[in-house]
């Protein structure tokens, strides 16, 4: 080990961290200096990178879950060749730049996550270290080894305090991710103050009963993070949290240790004494030491030769195995191939929910796409979201359905996690109305464009018995307005096959199914109606004559409007918006194909109108929820919620 070098290198992300925090007039010196050694223990000895190819998909991962401490990462990333440049750590938190205030998936190289929201990096990193699991039970042959890495995160006392981090953790220990290897930067410092404020219990006693392997040490120690790596390595059966005492700021004279260097610029004045402290001259802005520079040089040509040796091995896996790299290449390409499925079929007449729908067309397409996996938060027999191929457990890592247990919202990360590997199609299932308790992994999905598909069953009132808590009322529409999911609310089991058809093509970011708990009934559809579909909307049941009224409804209430449209004496056209975000975002010739000018506009949900309001002719020809569910039959809250076709046919 050379210690020179690595303290070369822990001088140097000081240097730039603070630098940067300081030209951006914002940003978070505390976690960078305060972690600047682990950071140099990490891509100075540990990790097993190839910054020339940062998508090796064998690369051990690091996830700075603490992600305003971004600076660590970028000046880690500079320094270890990563395609970032020295000038864009000068740039920091402008816009356009690498080097994003918080670490974002897709702009920075060697940026696994997209982090920030405190302990989602966390979740992802348990998704990831899952994903290994299943690549190298699926891949590995007796004679090598094609996936083996490990899963590193850096995690502050906020990532601790979140729940998100107490779900996964929990999960990760009982799943005995072996790989993952948690450190927490225990400065005893948040933004507030010292810790005693709003956190004082054991996080490693916390951890211990999560069935975890956890050690105590220190942040300056080489020594001591080099052996308790070595020693979380030495564990295949338990994930390691590494508990390191620091300071926060460390080597800001004035400011280290106090929640005064936790997200603020140090100050020119004291940046110029923290530089005298170093050892940095006075006005040696952005200080690089030549012992970081030239170890690294050093370094990135080992990390080339552990590469080539991954690529010759890799090589004489896939001659030895070509049935098996078939797959491999199926599994790591980004498109899906959805060619072969043998969907469910359905005569008009037919009766079921669209859950039942969602299960059928799952188990059709999992039959053929064999990376797909995914699981329930506990409710996969009311989700119907089980495949059979077994479960994925400690002891059998081949199982293709997970058991989240119930933990929405580390459900929604760790399943932002397993997508980010790469090799895995990923979905994830519960009540429509705890959608609210992943939303921010929901959230991050889409800003980091991954195809995650959220199965999101009994989508409204239509619950019934389990009352106004079960009963998703607004929901639907506050999915509809996070930019980038697709939200599928299809109105019979047709329509849900092609939700799921939507749903696995997609690559480029989530689609979040509502799906019913209750029957519908499959209705006749004109030809064509897919291709019209896709465009979020199409003529479910056209009118003879010029249509005097058009009822715009989705899901459940397309039924609804059928039999209204049925009893009315009025030529009423019934649109089914399987998409209303994507048929808003077609062409005005499209919508005006489907609601022309002039026509009384009616609009049927089972939830609240917000989204509707600009398509309804006026308030009274929306038919919604206005209020919370009640408890009781859905049949006595159709009739109570108005949901009836007399109703809705008197609104036409
Ligand atoms: C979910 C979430 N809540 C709140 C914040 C705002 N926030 C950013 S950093 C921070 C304190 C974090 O403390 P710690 O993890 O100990 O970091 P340190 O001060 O040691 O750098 C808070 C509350 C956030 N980023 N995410
Ligand atoms: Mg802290």
């Amino acid at each position: 080990m050379d210690t020179k070098a690595l303290d070369a290198i822990a001088l140097s992300v000081r240097s730039l961290s603070m630098d940067g925090v300081q030209a951006a007039n914002s940003g978070h010196p505390g976690l960078p200096m305060g972690c600047a050694e682990l950071g140099a223990a990490l891509y100075g000895n540990i990790l097993k990178i190839n910054p020339a190819k940062s998508s090796w998909i064998d690369r051990d991962r690091f996830i700075l879950s603490a992600g305003h401490g971004s600076m660590f990462v970028y000046s880690l990333l500079h320094l270890a060749g990563f395609d970032l440049p020295y000038e864009e750590l000068k740039k920091f938190r402008q816009l356009g730049s690498k080097t994003p205030g918080h670490p974002e998936f897709g702009y920075t190289d060697g940026v696994e996550t997209t982090t920030g929201p405190l302990g989602a990096g966390f979740s992802n990193a348990v998704g990831m270290a899952i994903a290994e699991t299943v690549l190298a039970e699926k891949f590995n042959t007796p004679e090598h080894s094609v996936i083996d890495h490990y899963t590193y995160t850096l995690s502050g006392d906020g990532c601790m305090m979140e729940g998100i981090t107490s779900e996964a953790a929990s999960l990760a220990g009982h799943l005995g991710l072996g790989k993952l290897i948690v450190f927490y930067d225990s400065n005893e410092i948040t933004i507030e103050g010292s810790t005693d404020l709003a956190f004082t219990e054991d996080v490693a006693k916390r951890f211990e009963g999560y069935n975890w392997q956890v050690m105590e040490g220190d942040m300056y120690d080489y020594n001591g993070i080099f052996n308790a790596v070595e020693s979380a390595k030495k564990e295949p059966n338990k994930p390691t949290l590494i508990i390191l005492k620091s300071i926060i700021g460390k080597g800001s004279p004035n400011k280290q240790g106090t929640h005064g260097v936790h997200g603020a610029p140090l100050g020119e004045e004291e940046i110029k004494e923290t530089r005298k402290a170093l050892g940095i001259k006075e006005d040696d802005a952005f200080y690089i030491a030549p012992e970081a520079k030239a170890f690294f040089e050093e370094r990135r040509k080992a990390w080339a030769s552990e590469y080539e040796a991954w690529e010759t091995m890799f090589k004489a896996w896939a001659s030895a195995n070509p049935e098996l790299k078939k797959e491999w290449d199926l599994w790591m390409s980004e498109k899906t191939d959805l060619s072969d499925v043998e969907w469910p079929s359905y005569s008009v007449g037919d009766s079921l929910a669209t859950r039942k729908a969602g299960g059928a067309a799952l188990q059709a397409i999992a039959a053929k796409v064999t990376n797909l996996y995914g699981g329930s938060a506990d409710l996969a027999p009311s989700n119907v979201t089980t495949i059979p191929y077994g479960d994925y457990s400690k002891e059998s890592r081949g199982g293709r359905t997970f058991h989240f247990g119930v933990r929405e919202h580390a459900m929604g990360g760790v399943a932002n996690g397993l997508s980010l590997h790469g090799g895995l199609r990923i979905f994830c299932a519960t009540f429509l109305v705890f959608a609210d308790y992943m939303r921010p992994a929901v959230r991050l999905a889409s800003i980091m464009k991954q195809p995650v598909t959220y199965v999101y069953t009994h989508d409204s009132f239509y619950v019934g018995e389990d009352g106004p808590t079960h009963q998703p009322v607004e929901t639907v529409s506050s999915l509809r307005i996070i930019p980038g999911v697709t939200v599928l609310r299809p109105a019979d089991a047709e329509e849900t096959n092609l939700a799921w058809k939507w749903a696995t093509e997609k690559t480029d970011g989530p689609v979040a199914l509502a799906l019913t708990r209750q029957n519908l009934t499959v209705f006749e559809k004109p030809a064509g109606w897919e291709e019209q579909a896709r465009k979020g909307a199409y003529i479910a049941k056209e009118c003879s004559g010029t249509p005097e009224t058009v009822i715009l409804a989705s899901g459940s209430e397309v039924n609804l409007a059928l039999d209204a449209a049925e009893q009315s004496s009025k030529n009423v056209r019934v649109v089914s918006v399987l998409s209303l975000e994507t048929f808003k975002q077609q062409d005005a010739a499209y919508i005006k194909s489907l609601i022309p000018e002039g026509a009384r506009v009616v609009v049927a949900e089972a939830g609240v109108k917000e989204g509707w309001e600009g398509f309804a002719t006026d308030d009274d020809a929306i038919l919604c929820m206005r209020g919370f569910g009640e408890s009781g039959s859905y049949k006595d809250l159709a009739k109570h919620f108005g949901f009836t076709p007399e109703n809705l046919a008197s609104i036409l």
